[in-house]
């Protein structure tokens, strides 16, 4: 494993590169955690070892205010994270050994990964969304997020949610309200395999439904009775992910 940080417009992104034994040229997957998450998770960890049976180098990287990455928490955007997101698949494609690039991300790292599928279609081999929490832009244009309501034509400076017990900038607002995900599913129509728990109490299940017609060529795999982070069910998301990269 190789650990360092890969520069994107000034913010120093927390990368770790994982390669299996003996690797020449190959596949490598850019996987990336979700909102409050970080590389280091339980799921992230057994969807990277997935990757690494199933012979492909994986690109763990925490994105503006998550994890090691810089920036404040607070004033993370989904901007910000697509422009994060294009420095990484930059850099990717700047690495000798990559044969076929993929990008997996979780719930809002799963929004990113059908955002920059969309933006750069023709890097990628297969783009993998687990979760992906793509109502996002949708429920901030409601006037609601994180489970708190707020006046969605007069976003206040700051929302503080009791629930999740994170607050977080209006700007966060600002941006997921212009957000049209439907766009980039439409740009994109190269293989997508999305995996969702049908328990997911955060991101509804019926999303992951709705962008498996919506793409062009996407399988769903539901992981029946996982909740958002596939608790007590990895091993079954550990099998799909391994699966889709043997087949
Ligand atoms: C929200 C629901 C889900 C939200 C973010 C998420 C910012 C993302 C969850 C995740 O990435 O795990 O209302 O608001």
């Amino acid at each position: 494993m190789e650990e360092f940080f890969i520069n994107s417009d000034g913010i120093k992104l927390h990368a770790k590169l994982d390669r299996p034994e003996g690797a020449g040229k190959g596949p490598l997957c850019i996987l990336i955690h979700g909102f409050t998450g970080h590389m280091e998770e339980e799921h992230i960890i057994l969807v990277k070892d997935a990757m690494l049976k199933a012979n492909v180098s994986v690109l763990r990287v925490e994105m503006y205010g998550h994890g090691q990455s810089e920036g404040e928490f607070e004033k993370h955007t989904l901007y910000k994270w697509v422009t994060n997101a294009l420095s990484v698949v930059e850099y990717a494609k700047s690495l000798d050994f990559v044969t076929d690039l993929y990008l997996c991300g979780h719930s809002q790292g799963g929004l990113l990964t059908m955002l920059v599928g969309g933006m750069c279609a023709d890097d990628f081999k297969a783009i993998i969304p687990m979760s992906p929490a793509w109502m996002i832009p949708e429920i901030c244009r409601e006037g609601m997020v994180l489970g708190t309501t707020f006046d969605a034509k007069h976003i206040p400076d700051r929302i503080f949610s009791e629930d999740w017990g994170w607050g977080l900038n209006g700007d966060y607002i600002r941006v997921a309200q212009t957000i049209h995900v439907e766009d980039e599913i439409e740009r994109y129509d190269g293989e997508v395999l999305i995996i969702h728990g049908d328990e997911d109490a955060t991101v509804p299940f019926s999303y992951a439904e709705k962008a498996e017609k919506l793409y062009k060529n996407a399988k769903l795999v539901p992981i029946h009775g996982a909740d958002h982070c596939f608790e007590g069910h990895l091993d079954e998301l550990s099998e799909a992910v391994y699966s889709f990269f043997m087949n």
